[in-house]
C-alpha cells in the first residue's frame, strides 16, 4: 500500500488546486471519478455495515470513505463521499438505494409534488455533509491533497427527481419539458438556487473546488442543451463566483459531443471534464487559454490494466502537456476494477518524465 501524500503546510503545494486555477503542471495531478467505491475491499467492509444513506449522512463514515483512496494511492484530489441525490432528499423527496437497481425516489408528476419541495430545509438536512467536509479539510490541510465538493447539475438531478430513479431514455423528463415547460422551468429555477447555496456551504466548510456532474446532458437536442444544461450551469457558476471568486468550478457535461465547446465557452466553468468519447484535441481550440481540461481515460482501459492502459495514459498526458490538465477518467471507476490496476495507473502518471 502506498503512503499518503507527504505533509506540506503550504497550500501552494496543492498541485490539483493550482491546476484548477489555470496553471500547467507536469506530471499532471490525478484523481478518479468514483475513486471511493466498490472496487476497494476497505469500501466493501464499510458497505456491509451500513446502507448508502447512512454512509453519506454519518460524518465518521463519509470521512473514512473519502480518505480510503487517498490513503491507498495518495491521490491529488479527495472527492467528498456523498451523492448527487442528497439534494432531492434534502428538498423533501424520499430516497433510498436498492441493491442492483440504484436510487429510488417517488417520481414528481403533479403540481402538488413540486409544491411539496422545500429549499428552506436543505441547510439543516445537509448539516452532516458539512460536518464531514469540516473534518476532511482539517485532516487534509497539511497534505498535498485538494478537497473537492460536488453536486449534480440541475438537469441531471431533475432527471432522477421526475423519473423516480435511473432510466433508459428519460421520457418522463422530456415529456414534462415539452408539455409543462412552465412547471419544469420552476423546478430548474429552484435547483439552480438550491445547488448554488449547497455548494457555497460546502466551500464555507472547507471544499477547495467544486464539480457539477451533468451525467445525462448528452441526451438533449441542442436548444434544450442550451436552455437546461448551459444556462443553469452558467448561473450557478456566476452565483458561486460572486461569493467565492477564487474557488474553481469544474463542469462535466457528459456525452455533450459537439456541444461541449459551447458549454465551456458559455458557462465559463474553470475546467471542463471530458467524457470518454470526446477527443481533447477537438475541444482545446474552443477553450480560453486558462480554462482547464479534466479527463478522460477510458474506464475500460483501467479495468483491463497493463500496457494498453499505460500507453493510453501516457499519450493522453502528453497531448495535454503544457496546459491546465487534471488527469482523470472519462467516467467513474468500474466496480470490477482490480486495485492493482489503479496503482499501476497512478504510478504511470506519477513517473512521467521530462
Ligand atoms: O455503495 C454503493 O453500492 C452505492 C454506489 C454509489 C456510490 C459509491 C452510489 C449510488 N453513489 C456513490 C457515491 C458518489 N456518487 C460520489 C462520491 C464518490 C466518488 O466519486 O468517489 C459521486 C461524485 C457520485 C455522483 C453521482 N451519483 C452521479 C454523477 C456521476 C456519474 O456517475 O455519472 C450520479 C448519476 C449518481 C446517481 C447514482 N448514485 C448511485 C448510483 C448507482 C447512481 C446511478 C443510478 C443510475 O442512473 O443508474
Amino acid at each position: 500500500m502506498k503512503a499518503p501524500s507527504p505533509p506540506c503546510a503550504d497550500p501552494a503545494n496543492k498541485k490539483l488546486l493550482a491546476t484548477l486555477q489555470g496553471k500547467a503542471h507536469w506530471p499532471p495531478p490525478l484523481w478518479l471519478m468514483r475513486q471511493a467505491g466498490r472496487y476497494l475491499p476497505e469500501f466493501k467492509a464499510i458497505r456491509a455495515k451500513a446502507d448508502f444513506m447512512t454512509r453519506c449522512l454519518t460524518p465518521d463514515m463519509a470521512v473514512e470513505l473519502t480518505l480510503q483512496p487517498i490513503k491507498r494511492y495518495g491521490m491529488d484530489g479527495a472527492i467528498l463521499f456523498s451523492d448527487i441525490l442528497i439534494l432531492p432528499w434534502a428538498l423533501g423527496q424520499d430516497l433510498h438505494f436498492e441493491e442492483g437497481r440504484g436510487p429510488v425516489l417517488p417520481p414528481l408528476r403533479h403540481e402538488e409534488d413540486f409544491r411539496a419541495l422545500d429549499p428552506a430545509r436543505v441547510a439543516e438536512r445537509t448539516a452532516p455533509v458539512r460536518e464531514a467536509i469540516t473534518r476532511l479539510a482539517r485532516e487534509l490541510a497539511t497534505t498535498t491533497t485538494t478537497l473537492l465538493g460536488f453536486a449534480g447539475a440541475p438537469f441531471t438531478v431533475s432527471c432522477y427527481m421526475i423519473e423516480g430513479g435511473g432510466s433508459r431514455d428519460f421520457a418522463a423528463v422530456r415529456r414534462m419539458m415539452i408539455k409543462r415547460p412552465d412547471l419544469y422551468a420552476q423546478l430548474i429555477e429552484m435547483l439552480i438556487n438550491a445547488t448554488a447555496d449547497m455548494l457555497s456551504e460546502q466551500i464555507n466548510a472547507g471544499a477547495q473546488a467544486v464539480m457539477l456532474f451533468d451525467s445525462w446532458a448528452g441526451i438533449l437536442p441542442p436548444n434544450d442543451f442550451r436552455r437546461w444544461v448551459i444556462e443553469p450551469t452558467r448561473r450557478i457558476r456566476a452565483l458561486l463566483k460572486q461569493r467565492h471568486p477564487t474557488v474553481p468550478v469544474i463542469g462535466f457535461p457528459r456525452l455533450g459531443g459537439v456541444m461541449t465547446g459551447e458549454y465551456a465557452q458559455n458557462t465559463g466553468v474553470d475546467t471542463v471534464s471530458l467524457d470518454t468519447s470526446t477527443d481533447p484535441l477537438k475541444i482545446l481550440p474552443l477553450l480560453s487559454p486558462h480554462q482547464g481540461v479534466q479527463g478522460n481515460l477510458d474506464p475500460q482501459l483501467l479495468l483491463n490494466g497493463g500496457a494498453p492502459m499505460v500507453k493510453a495514459a501516457q499519450a493522453l498526458a502528453e497531448t495535454l502537456r503544457g496546459r491546465s490538465h487534471v488527469f482523470n477518467l472519462g467516467h467513474g471507476v468500474s466496480q470490477f476494477t482490480p486495485v492493482e490496476h489503479v496503482a499501476e495507473l497512478v504510478e504511470a502518471v506519477r513517473s512521467l518524465s521530462a
